[in-house]
């Protein structure tokens, strides 16, 4: 997972920096810092020279004249500290940290990282570095310090699902929205599995009536997992199939309600027209939007304007395990500011992680 925009990054920040360290190395400062070096040596010559006289000084015990040399030494000391400061510390001005920078935000967009992403990132890197002393030798590390910290900050966090669930009202509804083949019917099938595995009861509703294959693909999973799957017929309105779905889990006292819905455009006046219908009719707990990781921007595009429509309450990105670029993970939640709630990685039941920006973080190498 991740692993283009991994090498991408260490490639670029180790760039960036190595520019950073350099940077104040134009002729004038070089000649400003031999001088301080010359300076130095000089002033360590007149260290030796009262190191001497107060060896001498007390011999002979003169002790008035002694504590006026220990002032000298310490004033010299501290001389000598801002020059060695100087020295081993570099600065990036505005100007040039936005020239350094191009490269790694190539580096972000071509890996579908947000705009916005990118945007906030460099500020907060800006904030941290342009105009501060940096230790030489210590800036990659700085750097990485503070992409570490910024990219930590772009995650929403989620409580756990399970407890949301057990929390929540009875039966507890659930919808999947999302646009064609991102994988909202397998991840149901997933979810239904991981709250059977959890001692919970749940039915699928196949909310999908605009294919017939749909209805048949939700009754597949509902025979594998054993779990009764609602229907009305093709092309009936989805809206009170999700209803009756609703009402049958009151009726049998079962925990959750997971409502299917077809893949829809979100430029598709008509269905988005129909989503929010079936929204206002079942008044669900969650809203979950299932975006793909590999579409990178497009997930990102879509997962915003499902939320502009109806407001998402998470998102599940499905396809993580082909995903090598991932900019859409670390986009995603912060675009809509809403959490990812699980990364679907792979095509089996247990193929369901749930989401951990700390493991996230780590897949990029900081
Ligand atoms: N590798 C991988 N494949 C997945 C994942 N999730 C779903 N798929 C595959 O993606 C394809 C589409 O999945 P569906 O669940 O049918 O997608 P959908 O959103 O219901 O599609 P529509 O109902 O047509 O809108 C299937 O072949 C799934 O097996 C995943 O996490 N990883
Ligand atoms: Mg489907």
């Amino acid at each position: 997972m991740f692993n283009f925009l991994k090498d991408k990054l260490k490639e670029t920040v180790s760039k960036f920096s190595s520019k950073v360290e350099e940077s104040t190395e134009t002729e004038e400062e070089v000649k400003e810092e031999v001088k301080i070096e010359e300076n130095e040596s000089k002033e360590e010559t007149k260290v030796e020279v009262e190191e001497k006289k107060k060896i001498k000084e007390e011999v002979k015990e003169e002790p008035k004249e002694k504590e006026q040399t220990e002032e000298e030494v310490k004033e010299k000391k501290s001389f000598l500290g801002k020059i060695k400061e100087k020295v081993t510390t570099t600065k990036v001005s505005e100007k040039k940290f936005d020239e350094f920078f191009w490269d790694l935000e190539v580096a972000m967009l071509e890996n579908n990282v947000a705009s916005e992403v990118i945007e906030k990132i460099k500020e907060d890197l800006r904030t941290d570095i342009v105009d501060q002393p940096l230790k030489r030798g210590k800036v990659e590390e700085i750097v990485k310090d503070s992409l570490k910290e910024s990219i930590d900050s772009l995650f929403m966090n989620y409580k756990d699902l399970l407890k949301s669930i057990k929390e929540g009202k009875k039966p507890f509804v659930i919808v999947f929205v999302g646009v064609n083949g991102g994988g909202k019917t397998t991840t149901i099938a997933k979810v239904a599995n991981l709250v059977k595995k959890n001692n919970l009861n749940s039915v699928m509703v196949a909310a999908d009536t605009f294919r017939a294959a749909a209805i048949q693909q939700l009754e597949e999973h509902g025979k594998k997992l054993e779990i009764k799957v609602i229907k009305h017929d093709y092309g009936s309105d989805p809206a009170a199939v999700a209803f009756d779905g609703i009402k049958h889990a009151e009726s049998k006292n079962i925990d959750v309600v997971l409502i299917d819905t077809a893949g829809r455009l979100q430029s598709n006046k008509n269905l988005m027209d129909e989503m929010k219908k079936i929204i206002r009719v079942t008044n669900p707990d969650l809203k979950i939007f299932i975006g793909e990781s590999i579409t990178g921007n497009d997930c990102i595009e879509q997962a915003k304007q499902f939320n502009d429509a109806i407001k998402i309450d998470g998102i599940i990105l499905t396809k993580a395990d082909v995903d090598e670029k991932g900019g859409a993970a670390i986009s995603v939640s912060y675009v809509t500011q809403e959490p990812i709630m699980y990364l679907g990685t792979g095509q089996e039941y247990e193929d369901l992680k749930e989401f951990n920006s700390k493991e996230i973080i780590e897949s990029l190498g900081f």
